[in-house]
Order: structure tokens, then sequence, then C-alpha cells
């Protein structure tokens, strides 16, 4: 029997092919192997001055209980479903008012906070207690149980951080809830930091025991003091300024296997030359106003505001002013960008 005998048109043949389950990769080359990255998210800015009241509006109507978590999603553009920042990246703000309780849970997806405003809470991770004030830097890894408590007086807003685009794409996404809503704690509060945040004086007497770093919460005051101490003596990126990066103790590498967490200034009258990267950047403004320009997007972003820089895009920024800095909090898929081999940058 000949194999093509009973198919007497293209158009049968390709009907057929469809009813086998199969598709012809003539049709699709251009768009499945394009020249280069085309990102599907757009370049924006997240403006604070607009969000906020809507933190209060929700803080004040909606209970914890039934939000469990009250974050405001800052969903790209292009991004709407699923919600995404950018293509593998999420960002929300979080809001939290004085006596609030958000239930213990782990997932996953790693997750991080940079402390936006507000003092005096905690969140609760794998049973240590992890202090949150204003700048701070905490570390929720994936799968780590993390409730969070505000024993303060004031509203606390934080950028949680999270890689579950990246986790949903993989189809590895596991979520549980806690049995009691609340860990009790199993040790003093702050160890992680107590004991690791010296990052020349490591302690010997534990092995490394997971593949993100151990520091639950990276205060403000050792980011400032490592910012003053630096302030315009050191040259930094013609491209990007000063960056530092938050890293792990163990491996002086990136917080986490997925995610790098850095702080960024910008100082005084900086004008970055144009670069562009594979993995795309979200940046939080922790002070200064300037301007980021992303392919032919003008992005003028201030105190609080997020800028979502889509990976391969060529972009600059610009301190606008000539007599105070600009201070970012940023994060992106670099190390799992690395870590598979993609990454690759051109410079200007
Ligand atoms: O605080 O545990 O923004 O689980 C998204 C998912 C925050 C959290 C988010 C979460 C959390
Ligand atoms: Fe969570």
């Amino acid at each position: 029997m000949s194999l093509v005998s009973e198919i007497s048109s293209d158009k049968e043949a390709y009907d057929e092919l469809a009813r086998c389950g199969g598709a012809p990769l003539w049709h699709h080359l251009k768009s499945m192997f394009s020249h280069e990255p085309h990102s599907t998210a757009v370049p924006f800015c997240w403006s604070y001055e607009k969000l906020r009241p809507l933190a209060s509006y929700f803080a004040e109507h909606l209970p914890i209980e039934d939000a469990q978590r009250r974050v405001l999603m800052l969903v790209n553009p292009q991004l709407q479903d699923p919600p995404a920042t950018l293509g593998s990246l999420f960002a929300g703000f979080q809001v939290l008012l004085p006596g609030e309780q958000a239930p213990a849970h782990r997932h996953t997806a790693n997750a991080f906070r940079f402390i936006t405003e507000g003092h005096g809470a905690y969140t609760t991770v794998d049973g240590e207690r992890v202090p949150m004030n204003t700048g701070d830097f905490l570390l929720t890894a994936g799968w780590q149980w993390h409730d969070h408590y505000h024993a303060g007086d004031q509203p606390m807003v934080w950028l949680d951080g999270l890689d579950f685009p990246l986790v949903n794409m993989l189809e590895v996404g596991f979520y549980e809830q806690y049995p009691d809503g609340v860990q009790k704690p199993l040790v003093p509060e702050g160890l992680s930091t107590k004991q690791f945040i010296h990052g020349r004086l490591n302690p010997l007497w534990s092995e490394p025991s997971r593949v993100n770093s151990p520091i639950g919460n990276y205060p403000w005051t050792e980011t400032n003091r490592a910012l003053e101490a630096i302030a315009d003596h050191a040259e930094g990126s013609e491209y990007d300024g000063t960056v530092l990066e938050y890293s792990n103790p163990w491996t002086g590498g990136s917080v986490l296997p997925t995610m790098s967490c850095r702080i960024q200034r910008l100082k005084p009258g900086f004008s970055g030359r144009p670069r562009q990267q594979t993995p795309g950047i979200i940046a939080h403004v922790i002070r200064g106003e300037g301007t980021t320009i992303v392919g032919d997007t003008t992005l003028n972003w201030k105190k609080n505001d997020v800028i979502a820089i889509p990976g391969w895009q060529k972009y600059r920024h610009i301190n606008d002013s000539k007599t105070n800095d600009a201070v970012f909090f940023t994060f992106s898929n670099e190390p799992a960008i690395r870590s598979l081999g993609f990454y690759r940058e051109q410079l200007d």
C-alpha cells in the first residue's frame, strides 16, 4: 500500500496533519525563531503616588482574612493573563495594617520584599521572626513557611518580588497552607542576620544547607553604610552607576538561584550610556527622580515608583538632578538566564 495514495490535495494533507496532532514547522519558523528577542512586555512606570491611595482604600475596606495577602499587583499592560510584571517576574505592593496577621503558607516560588514604608512588622520565615523596617531587604526563599504580622502603629507597605511566572512556565508550582495559620518562633529573632550579615566573617559551625542565601533580612543600615562609604569615590559603571549586589554569604553569588537583587546609585547629573541585556529588570525607586529611556519609551520616575525594563530592549538611565543622587532597588532573572547559558548583553 502506498503511503500517499489517499491524500489528493495540500488542503487534505494539512487537515489530516492537524487531525494527527501535527503541524508544519515551515509555517511557524519565522515567529518561533526570531533574529533576536522581542519581549511581549512593554516598558512601564507604576506611579506610587497613584497606587498608594488605593492601598489605603483596600486596607480599609478589604479585611486581611479575606485577602490573605493584600497585594496590588504591578501588571504589565501587555501581560494581563496570566498577570506578570515582566515575562518571568512579578512585583506587587503589599499593605499590612497594625495588628494584622497574614496567614502562613509556602510555595515553590521564591519571594523577597523591599520595605517601602513603615516599621514594626515582622515576617516569620521557617520559624525565624525577621523584622521589617523601611529600606530593609528580606528573603523568603521557595518552600519556606512564611506569615506576616504587624506589631507597629503605622501602615506598612512593601514591594514583593517573586519568580512565580517562571515557576508556572516550568510547571513546577506547589503550594501549601500552614495548618495553624501562624508559626511559632523556633529560634531567636533575627538570628540569620546576626549570624551571616558580616560578609567577610562567616560561621563555620554549619554547612550550606540550601541553594539560596541564609540571610532573612539585609537591613537598610548595612545597605546605607555601603552606599555612604562608596559615595562618589568609585567611578561605577558608565551604564548603570554604582551597583551593589545583595549576596549569598555561602557563595558570594546572587541571593537566589533565579533572581539577583541589587542596589543601584546614580550620582547627581548621571547620564548613563545605553545598553541592553537579555534579562529584564524591575527597579523600585528608593530616592531621587529621573528618567529612563527604554527603546522609544521615556519613563519619568520619582521616589517609590516602580519601572519595568523588558529584556533585550536598549535602555539608559538619567538622573536629572544636579544636586541629589537617585537610588534604585532592582531585581532581574539574570542568575536563571546565566545558568542556562542564555545571558547576552550589548554595550553601546
Ligand atoms: O507575601 O506571601 O505578592 O505569597 C504574592 C504571593 C506576596 C506573600 C505576593 C505571596 C506573597
Ligand atoms: Fe507567599
